[in-house]
Formats: C-alpha cells, structure tokens, sequence
C-alpha cells in the first residue's frame, strides 16, 4: 500500500514535470491547423520504401536510392538530382483549384541546378515549388505560365527553411525564407487539378533528370490545406518539429499508467 502510495506520487510528479515541459515547450510545436501531411524523414518514419506521413496518410513511395542522412531535425534524406526522388499519390488534399495552401520544408542544397529543380511538384506543370539555378526559391503554376522567383539566393550547403504559398482566393503567391517574406507576387489562372501524383526532388514532366531534378537534403515537409500567417511561419522556423498528437499519446499513456496502479 506505501508502496503504491510512493508510484502514484512519483507518477503524478512526472506528469507535472511533463506538463510544464509541454508548456515551456509549445512554441517548438509546429503549426497543426489546416495540416495535411507531414514527412520528417527521420529513420524511423521509412520502412523499405515507404516514407509514412507522420500527420496523415499520404505515405510516399520511394524510387532511386536517397540517403538517410543527418538532419535539421532528426534525418533527412538526401537526393542525387538525378535518380532519387519520392511519389506521394495523388488526394483531394493536394489539388489547390480554388484553394489555398502553404508547402514547407528545410533544405540544403548541395549543388544548384543548371535550369530549375523542384522540392515539391504536382505533374512538373501544374504547380511547382522550387529553386532556380541562381537560388532562388520561387512558384510556378500552368495558367499563368510565368514563374515568380524569390528576391534572394540561396547557397550551397546551408540549411534554409522555405515555406511556398498559394492563394487562389488573391491569387497571390508568396514564398518565405527562415521566417523572412522574399516573394510576393500576383499570379494569373491556374490549370485544372490533375489525379497525377505529388512528387518530392523531382519535375515527372521531363526526362532530363539533370536539368530539373533536386541535388541535396529535404528535412521536416508539410503541407497545409491553407495560408499559413507570418506568425505561424515564425513559430514554424522555430519549431522542433515532432508532433503534439505523439506526445499527447505519451502523456495519455501515463495517465493509463497512473490509473492502473490505483486499481
Ligand atoms: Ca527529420
């Protein structure tokens, strides 16, 4: 009885240590509204080669052999620009007809593309978010036929943290870079959503691979059936990355234990 008494105190003592690190720790949340999927690319996310949403379910296929490599947050996975590159089918998430959405991830680029490479791309021309040879991040939307490219270049072999926004609604385009706004720029039409899959390091609508296929690490990607806000992007820059829904699973699973050692 003393001793139950004694793991219950301990028990509860945990929880509290817990919550307040939770507490301390909710500005290194990432953003959750309007989450649809989110790859962290740590190591224990990939299994053969399947790349799991930790968020959802929009698990990717990996082809061509990426390295799981160390990364700004965990691992990441490190594309050859040529051969590697991850298929995310396609999903109603993913078409951005008449919709807004926010693309982000941190990236380092090992070498800058001849033309322009593509983090995140749907059938290479009906969006694509991506870096040209110059480095500058910037959008590109079939329709419109023009791409808005950022006002800064990005060097080789530097983290950066990237975040590409469309809007519909404004037809607005932005693309923010570790927090700081560099592109801002009105788009034309859009062209109609396709059911072709997402891809991740790579343009699908062309065959030279070396022209138009990302060279370097992808860390922590999100997609967010939404605009995210300038705060939001802030908080996300600062973010550690890991997810509330698994440390609330953690702290749901000490309660459990709590209960069942006053039973
Ligand atoms: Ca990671």
């Amino acid at each position: 009885m003393r001793f139950q008494g004694i793991l219950v105190f301990v028990s509860i003592m945990a929880l509290l240590v817990m919550s307040s690190c939770l507490t301390k720790g909710a500005k290194a949340q990432c953003v959750q509204d309007g989450l649809a999927a989110y790859w962290s690319f740590d190591a224990d996310t990939i299994e053969g080669d399947t790349v799991k949403d930790v968020w959802g379910d929009h698990h990717g296929t990996i082809f061509g052999a990426p390295e799981i490599v160390g990364g700004k947050v965990g691992q990441a996975m490190k594309f050859d620009g040529e051969a590697d590159y991850i298929e995310v089918p396609d999903s109603d998430e993913f078409k951005i007809s008449g919709k807004a959405v926010s693309v982000e991830a941190w990236i380092k680029i090992e070498a800058l593309p001849v033309n322009y490479s593509m983090i995140l791309s749907k059938r290479g021309t009906e969006y694509m978010f991506a870096i040209n040879s110059e480095g500058e991040p910037g959008c590109f939307f079939l329709g419109d036929n023009t791409v808005g490219a950022g006002k800064m270049n990005l060097s080789e072999g530097i983290w950066y943290h990237v975040v590409w926004i469309w809007d519909e609604s404004s037809g607005q385009a932005n693309v923010y870079v570790d927090g700081e706004e560099i592109l801002d720029y009105v788009t034309g039409d859009k062209s109609p959503d396709s059911t072709d899959p997402v891809n991740i390091a790579r343009d699908p609508g062309t065959a030279d691979a070396s022209k138009y296929h990302y060279n370097g690490i992808i860390d922590e990607m999100r997609f967010y059936s939404r605009v995210l806000n300038e705060n939001e992007i802030r908080q996300n820059y600062l973010a550690l990355g890991f997810s509330v829904k698994t440390t609330a699973r953690k702290l749901a699973a000490v309660w459990g234990q709590i209960r069942s050692s006053q039973n």
